[in-house]
């Protein structure tokens, strides 16, 4: 099992999408355990997206990110980060493909609504950034025995 770091970024809170995009992460029958409602600090921001510093859209980046509350999640899944990503779709909204939560929900290429950790490296940083321990959780889901094949001993 994988977890990944979500962000439901400042503009899918505002424009009320919350509810929305988390439905599509459990009707696909990944497990969300760790949730919380925050707003980044310019520090936190800076540390999460280091790896963008010194590219040309990284101040405004970092502004639209500490702008407004965000809803940070973490996901749980075999193949949780590809999963999640391939659900999230392209990067600009103008290029996701429809189906996507990009796709489906926005046009533009900043403002596009949702972040996932794009390794599982990534992953590992990320969770610890934004969760303490004991935030996410493990927890046993009855419905996992029919999410998923258990006939080998393994989920599949
Ligand atoms: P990702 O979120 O799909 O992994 P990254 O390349 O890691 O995309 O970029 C991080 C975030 O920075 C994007 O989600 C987007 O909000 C913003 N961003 C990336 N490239 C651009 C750009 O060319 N113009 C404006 N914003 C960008
Ligand atoms: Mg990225």
């Amino acid at each position: 099992m994988e977890t990944t770091l979500i962000i439901l970024k400042p503009d899918a809170v505002q424009r009320g999408l919350m509810g929305r995009i988390i439905s599509r992460f459990e009707e696909k029958g990944l497990q969300i355990v760790g949730a919380k409602l925050m707003q980044i600090s310019k520090e936190l921001a800076a540390t999460h997206y280091k790896d963008h510093q010194g590219k040309p859209f990284y101040n405004g980046l970092v502004g639209f990110m500490t702008s407004a509350p965000v809803l940070v999640l973490a996901i749980r899944g075999v193949g949780a980060i590809a999963i999640s990503r391939n659900m999230m779709g392209a990067t600009f909204g103008s290029k996701a493909a429809p189906g996507s939560i990009r796709g489906d929900f926005g046009v533009s290429n900043s403002f596009n609504l949702i972040h996932g950790s794009d390794s599982p490296e990534a992953a590992a940083r990320e969770l610890s950034l934004f969760f303490k321990a004991g935030e996410v959780l493990d927890f046993e889901r009855r419905i996992d025995t029919w999410v998923y094949d258990f006939g080998g001993g393994k989920p599949e």
